[in-house]
């Protein structure tokens, strides 16, 4: 006995499109969201997408034995310059499990401890910048955000210097992977014949991705001219030579552009979102700020980080984690189900049926995080409250076999910019007034905030 997921009115052709507010990106559906409830059918030209947000249906989708990613709209658009990279390769694809299982590798604790060097290099560019600027210059937090992150996923993964922090302008890179991924999001609310007459967009597109390869291109070529000393070798290395442990094989040379083009982006955008809301919530929290200090100065004082601090700097840990519950930066993710199922006990999905997993209402959900989940409060994820939260009730890094590859390297590398950040400088907004405004791609980010940064040692 199934009843029908709830939807808006439709129109004709563009159905629920009308309702959905596109320069809010994907959290366009919100409104929506919040008037329907937990689950809501959303439907445009012939496709429909089923949105559900509480923590009760989340968990039922996250069992991997009935449903798995399927690549939605959005990021569908987005193969044309990440192809069968790992975000946007199917599961089943064979170059996805290929490089999934060359590259897990790459990303795990060993890998972990020898990318610290590289975090702490761009870290320290970055905070020696700002000291230089002293106290009265206005720190566009985004902006920075972006440079020491894109700089460091490029530093770390192939040893290759973007130099953001030495430019006035950011890198030709950031320009065109900003406006291919606004472009593919508007390509994937037009109708085709519109996306086929719109030849200068169209155009802007292909030279936009056509940067990015060759950025990547330039890359590669640059380590077969020059080989890394052995014992240095880095992921462009594995992408490069690694054998895959079942088949043998290697990953072919337009997959590893594929690779490089999602590692930047999918590397960078995130995190630097992620800093940015830390930044944010610290401002408006005192009390926050002032309890991660007293750890960072407990556990570093005044010595050069090290990899080792970071196992100790378990409020800091806190304090990223519940940022990431009220601003996940990666805001959805899509699923579907194997077999034609019923969700919540009463609910029919044919298999295949796109079924999106809206975090920020997961993440909000009373049920799960109680009547002040809008609230920042670091300590829902202390130990002793940690193991009270619901299956399933926190999922930034996405689920299951398909989830982030990059979890433990951007809280690495957010943790160790946090920490070497508050053992340096007092932080100050520079427009006390500030108002949140979100800025939408495919993440999000505030925009238009700014900071001041004075020295704690008091020196100019
Ligand atoms: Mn990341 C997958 C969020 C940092 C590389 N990432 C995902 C997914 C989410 C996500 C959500 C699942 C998407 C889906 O199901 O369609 N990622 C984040 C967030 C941060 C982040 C919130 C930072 C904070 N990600 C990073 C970093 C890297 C990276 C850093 C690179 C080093 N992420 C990936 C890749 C995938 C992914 C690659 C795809 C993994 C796969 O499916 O095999």
């Amino acid at each position: 006995p199934s009843v029908p997921i709830p939807q808006p009115p439709t129109r004709p052709v563009v159905g629920n499109l009308p309702d959905i507010d596109s320069s809010q990106g994907i959290l366009g559906l919100s409104e929506v969201v919040e008037q329907y409830g937990p689950i809501v059918r959303i439907q445009f030209f012939n496709r429909s997408i089923v949105v559900i947000s509480s923590q009760q249906l989340v968990n039922e989708v996250c069992d991997e034995s009935r449903f798995g990613k399927v690549v939605g709209v959005a990021l569908r658009q987005v193969r044309d310059f990440a192809g069968d990279g790992l975000f946007t390769a199917d599961t089943q694809d064979p170059n996805w499990q290929k490089a999934h299982r060359i590259l897990m590798p790459a990303f795990g604790p060993a890998a972990l401890v020898r990318m610290f060097t590289g975090m702490d290099d761009i870290a320290e560019q970055l905070l020696l910048k700002w000291e230089r600027l002293g106290p009265a210059a206005r720190i566009d937090v985004a902006d920075s955000a972006t440079r020491l992150t894109l700089d460091t996923i490029a530093l770390c993964s192939f040893s290759y210097r973007f130099n953001s922090l030495y430019r006035e302008e950011a890198h030709p890179f950031v320009g065109a992977m900003a406006r291919a991924l606004f472009e593919s999001q508007e390509r994937a609310r037009r109708l085709p014949v519109a996306n086929k007459i719109m030849l200068r967009k169209r155009h802007q597109l292909d030279e936009d991705m056509a940067l990015m390869f060759e950025v990547a291109e330039q890359i590669i070529s640059d380590r077969r001219r020059h080989p890394s000393p052995a014992g240095s070798e880095d992921i462009l290395d594995t992408m490069l030579n690694a054998a895959d442990p079942v088949t043998g094989e290697r990953l072919a040379e337009e997959n590893i552009r594929h690779q490089m083009v999602t590692f930047l982006i999918a590397g960078h955008e995130t995190t630097s979102g992620l800093l940015s809301f830390v930044m944010y919530e610290l401002l408006r929290h005192p009390g926050v700020l002032a309890k991660a200090r007293a750890q960072v100065d407990e556990v570093l004082g005044t010595a050069d980080a090290r990899f080792e601090h970071l196992p100790r700097l378990g409020y800091l840990d806190q304090i990223l984690k519940e940022t990431l519950r009220l601003w996940p930066t990666a805001p959805a993710f899509n699923v579907a189900a194997h077999q034609d199922t019923m969700i919540g006990g009463r609910y029919a999905v044919p298999a295949g049926q796109p079924i999106l997993v809206m975090i920020p209402q997961l993440h909000r959900d009373p049920a799960a995080w109680g009547e002040d989940a809008g609230i920042f409060d670091p300590d829902r994820f202390s130990p002793d409250r940690a193991a009270a939260i619901p299956a399933n009730a926190w999922k930034p890094f996405g689920n299951g076999q398909r989830s982030c590859i990059g979890r433990g390297f951007a809280l690495q590398e957010a943790m160790l910019f946090l920490a070497k950040l508050l053992q340096r400088f007092d932080i100050t907004p520079a427009d006390p007034g500030y108002q949140l405004h979100i800025k939408h791609t495919l993440t999000m980010k505030p925009e238009g905030l700014f900071i001041h940064v004075h020295r704690r040692d008091g020196r100019i």
